[in-house]
């Protein structure tokens, strides 16, 4: 299985043909300010758990990490959370400015696109369904809706308003990399349908123990600003109170575990190992 570190260095390389402009030292700071990330080792893991070579994976996978990204420098932006703390570091907009950070942004989108489109061990089929997943994921009827219901005004008062927000603020990019990794292995309709639906319980999981952390640890300890209380932010701990979220988070991630466990011809050492650190994170 790939390391955090060897993932990195293939970011690096993915960004080399780049002209050496201000907009590329944007796009890099962001990219590699070391965040944890969860989304391509979702991908290799379940992708490698049916065998499939790491090569096929990469351009997915790098999509994916410049896709999270990018939403990560817009979300900190003033027009919508104001946060001036992302991966231990200033945020992009602090250091580079607005506009820079808005276009690297923008710039992150669409490369991943143009570097997802460009699979080369991949067959085209394969890659088109990919591609359709991860525009599906990050757009209109996912992170976008997602981030949009979120920054409207009491669009969440009970908690299935808030769960639809979660599935698609954050369900959607946790979910597709799963999906994809059952595109890349030929799996069945039904099968790739259940890795889809596991990466949104996995998403909600994840989404809810991200809750939990803002209100248990400190901005240095998450390197990140814990906004929600600043934002007045709807979440599940104010919902469900601290107790429930937990247990509801436990039994999220317990439940994908032992499904994951029954997928048939699929090695899920690699894929629970990820997903047990990713419960046990601290930020
Ligand atoms: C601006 C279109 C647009 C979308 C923004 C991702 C997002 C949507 C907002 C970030 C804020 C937030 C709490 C999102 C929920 C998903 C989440 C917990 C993101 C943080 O992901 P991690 O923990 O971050 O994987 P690292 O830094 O480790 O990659």
């Amino acid at each position: 299985m790939i390391s955090r570190t060897e993932f990195e260095n293939k970011l690096r390389q993915a960004l080399e043909p780049l002209e050496p402009d201000v907009l590329k030292q944007a796009m890099l700071y962001s990219l590699l300010a070391g965040g944890k990330r969860i989304r391509p080792l979702l991908l290799y893991a379940v992708s490698g758990g049916y065998g499939v070579p790491e090569e096929q994976a990469d351009s997915f996978a790098l999509a994916l990490e410049m896709i999270h990204t990018y939403s990560l420098i817009h979300d900190d932006l003033p027009a919508m959370d104001n946060d001036d703390l992302r991966r231990g570091k200033p945020t992009n907009h602090v250091v580079y400015g607005e506009a820079e950070a808005i276009l690297a942004g923008d710039a992150l989108l669409t490369y991943a696109f143009e570097t997802a489109s460009a699979a080369e061990t991949v067959s085209t089929a394969k890659t088109v369904a990919c591609l359709h997943i991860l525009a599906q994921a990050a757009g209109p009827d996912g992170m976008v809706l997602g981030q949009s219901l979120d920054i409207q005004e009491n669009t969440a008062t009970d908690w299935p308003a808030l769960q639809r927000i979660h599935h698609h603020k954050t369900g959607c990019l946790l979910s597709a990399p799963l999906e994809m990794a059952a595109v890349l292995a030929d799996c069945e309709p039904a099968v790739r349908q259940t890795w889809r639906d596991i990466g949104f319980d996995i998403g909600l999981a994840f989404q809810i123990q991200d809750d939990l952390l803002d209100v248990q640890k400190s901005a240095a300890e998450l390197g990140k600003s814990n906004s929600d209380a600043r934002n007045q932010k709807v979440t599940s701990v104010t919902l469900l109170g601290e107790q429930k979220s937990e247990d509801l988070m436990l039994s999220l991630y317990q439940n994908s575990y032992q499904r994951i466990e029954k997928m048939k011809g699929f090695d899920s050492t690699a894929v629970l190992e990820l997903l047990k650190s990713i419960q046990n994170r601290s930020h």
